[in-house]
């Protein structure tokens, strides 16, 4: 009888992991210009297969992915797919001159990783100049098993956050880099490509999502702005945020959603309300920048059903001001991971490197003899940078190589590996009175990383500071998610601030958004050799030089090695 049963286990056993066999998903993306009316005008933006957003790859854990990538738009390109942790595979990450040589007007790369040990939303996205703005779309990891940790969604539906220029995206930044001032925002937002009828010309360009009364969706949502966190809402009816960043959380009630740039919700409704139609609608939080996009974009939630929408004006919900940091910062803090779901890692306990990045905003000299309005238009006639640690990250364009190519084959010139473990000074971090101190406003330029030992763990402090002034800058990190153990306002204080550590249950994320004048603490694991982008995921920042990058070892054995390039890879 025992033995019987085993077998049958056993037998079970072998007919789940058939039916759950890892599959090899194979697609092409042809990167191409296409001519799209958004706002009343017709505009060329760069795109996959001629879509905004782009097409939605969906894959279960456990499966190889292909994607073979045919450049015919105008620019140089590369494609990330954020948040995979491109185990083994660094060579298919994606950030330019980082892990890679752009991918030139008429060539080709084929992107080649496989995606395990995550499940959930992540997405993919340019990751070469400003064009991620038009050149993005859903990355979705179902489970193996096809069971979810929670009852079955009657439906999954990607809302994927974005925004528009009313112009050449690229162009906006060019200009914008050239003058060192601060870019023009973006003239819309929109909910899956679509601006919503807030809009001219755009009653028809709004987003409508139908459900049945009584059914449960899980919105899979991504916030692909380039540069703002948004507020997101559904009149009337409540979220339950079930994953954060492809992690499982503890589940979370809520009325309202809150997502940084490069940040991605798993949430769950429920049509429990009375038949009808209901806007969803986004909107910015910001604080400390001065122009902003202020605008809100809604789609339409209709019931099956509802009487047609002439009779019944969809109900529109009350979104908080731009302003609103204790609904931005409850939202980002009170989440939890969920203790052994799939996928779930403990919080290394031995910490082996112990950092402290200081991270915002700078100025880069004008020189006042050459001072003219085509570049000095940043803050007193300077031009605007940032940095980590005041080290103001250059990317290695035009050095040869990129950098994992550097570190690979051990050539010197493209990037050094000195990056400190704390900032040069130590000041008084977020008092405004600091912003404009001459002392401070101006950091070096250097390409600069962090060495890691294969497997070592780390632990950073990120901490804003006042200089310029103060923001709330989303951190991502290539290749790793990482345990967010607290986060404050003020100057983080290790005597006081260590005692709050939550290293039972915290949120695992690969994006955290550093509260506005305060600091985050985060713990992971190098176990991914290979050089790793770390940046704000504010586009903006990104080219004045808020980044830097870990440089991880190889492991002892050459499965825990990084191997060598693909062949196709690009050349400098
Ligand atoms: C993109 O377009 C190419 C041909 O134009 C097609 O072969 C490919 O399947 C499309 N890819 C996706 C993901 O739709
Ligand atoms: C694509 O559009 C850009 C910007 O509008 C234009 O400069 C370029 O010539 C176009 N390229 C192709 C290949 O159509
Ligand atoms: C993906 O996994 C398979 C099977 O373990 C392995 O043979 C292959 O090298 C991996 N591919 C990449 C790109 O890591
Ligand atoms: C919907 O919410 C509004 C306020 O946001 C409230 O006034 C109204 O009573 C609610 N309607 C229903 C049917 O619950
Ligand atoms: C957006 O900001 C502008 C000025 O920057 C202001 O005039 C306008 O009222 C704001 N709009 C909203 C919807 O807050
Ligand atoms: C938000 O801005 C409004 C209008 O400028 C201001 O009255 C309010 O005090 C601000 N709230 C916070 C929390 O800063
Ligand atoms: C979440 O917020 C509640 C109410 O403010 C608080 O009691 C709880 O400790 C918070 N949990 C976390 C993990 O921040
Ligand atoms: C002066 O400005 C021009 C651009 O207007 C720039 O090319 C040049 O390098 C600057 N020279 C100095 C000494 O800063
Ligand atoms: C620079 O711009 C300011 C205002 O933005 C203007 O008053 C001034 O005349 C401009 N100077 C030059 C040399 O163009
Ligand atoms: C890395 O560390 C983990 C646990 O901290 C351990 O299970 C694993 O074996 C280590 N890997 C290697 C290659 O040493
Ligand atoms: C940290 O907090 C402790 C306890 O309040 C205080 O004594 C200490 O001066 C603080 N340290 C710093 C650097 O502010
Ligand atoms: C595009 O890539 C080519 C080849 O690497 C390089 O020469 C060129 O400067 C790049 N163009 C831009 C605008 O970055
Ligand atoms: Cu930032």
């Amino acid at each position: 009888m025992k033995l019987f049963v085993f077998f049958l286990a056993w037998a079970m056993a072998l007919l789940a992991s058939s039916f759950a066999s890892a599959a090899v998903v194979e697609r092409t993306f042809k990167v191409q210009n296409k001519t799209i009316k958004r706002l009343c005008n017709e505009r060329v933006i760069v795109t996959v297969n001629g879509t905004f957003p782009g097409p939605k790859i969906n894959v279960r854990e456990g499966d190889t992915v292909i994607v073979h990538l045919l450049n015919e738009g105008p620019y140089n390109i590369t494609i990330h797919w954020h948040g995979v942790f491109q185990l083994f595979s660094a060579w298919a990450d994606g950030p330019e001159y980082v892990t890679q040589c752009t991918i030139s007007p008429g060539t080709k790369y084929t992107y080649k990783f496989n995606v395990t040990q995550q499940e959930g939303t992540l997405w993919w996205h340019a990751h070469a100049s400003v064009l991620r703005a038009t050149v993005h779309g859903a990355f979705i990891i179902h489970p193996r098993s096809g069971q979810f940790p929670f009852p079955k969604p009657f439906k999954q539906v990607p809302i994927i956050l974005g925004d528009w220029y009313d112009a050449n995206v690229v162009d906006v930044e060019t200009q914008a880099l050239a003058s060192g001032g601060p870019p023009n925002v973006s003239n819309a937002f929109t909910i899956n490509g679509l601006p919503g009828d807030l809009f001219n010309c755009s009653r028809t360009q709004t987003f409508k999502m139908k459900v049945k009364q009584g059914k449960t969706y899980m919105l899979r949502m991504i916030n692909a702005a380039l540069n703002n966190h948004l507020f997101f809402k559904i009149a009337n009816h409540t979220f339950t945020v079930v994953a954060l960043d492809a992690a499982y959380t503890d589940h979370y009630i809520t009325e309202i959603i809150v997502i940084a740039p490069g940040q991605t919700i798993d949430a769950l409704f429920t049509a429990n309300q009375p038949l009808g139609s209901y806007y969803m609608a986004a909107s910015p939080y910001s604080i400390g920048v001065p122009v902003i996009d202020n605008t809100t974009t809604r789609g339409i939630v209709v019931y099956d059903y509802a009487p047609p929408p002439s009779s019944s004006k969809p109900l529109m919900p009350t979104l908080p001001p731009i302003n609103d940091t204790a609904t931005a910062h409850k939202f980002y803090s009170n989440i939890t991971g969920k203790v052994g779901a799939p996928h779930w890692v403990p919080v290394p306990a031995k910490v082996d490197e112990h950092m402290f990045i200081t991270i915002g905003l700078n100025l880069d000299t004008c020189d006042p003899k050459n001072a003219t309005n085509a570049t000095c238009q940043g803050p007193s006639g300077q031009r605007f940078s940032s940095s980590m640690n005041n080290e103001s990250f250059v990317i290695p364009k035009g050095r040869g190589f990129s950098m994992l190519e550097a570190f690979f084959k051990n050539v010197s010139g493209v990037y050094t590996a000195d990056f400190p473990n704390n900032p040069p000074v130590m000041f008084d971090f977020t008092n405004p009175n600091i912003s404009f101190n001459p002392n401070l406003l101006f950091a070096p330029k250097s390409t600069k990383s962090k060495k890691l030992k294969f497997n070592s763990t780390v632990e950073i402090v990120f901490q804003n500071t006042a200089i310029v002034g103060v923001q709330n800058h989303p951190i991502h990190i290539h290749g790793f998610s990482f345990h967010v153990l607290a986060q404050g306002f003020g100057n983080f204080n290790s005597t006081v601030d260590s005692t709050k550590f939550n290293l039972v249950n915290p949120q695992l994320r690969n994006t955290i958004a550093v509260p506005v004048g305060g600091w985050a603490v985060i713990r992971f694991q190098a176990n991914n050799p290979g050089v790793w982008f770390v940046h704000c995921h504010v586009e903006d920042h990104v080219p004045w030089g808020l980044d830097m990058a870990f440089e991880v070892e190889n492991g002892p054995t050459s499965s825990t090695s990084l191997p060598p390039p693909p062949v196709d890879l690009p050349k400098c």
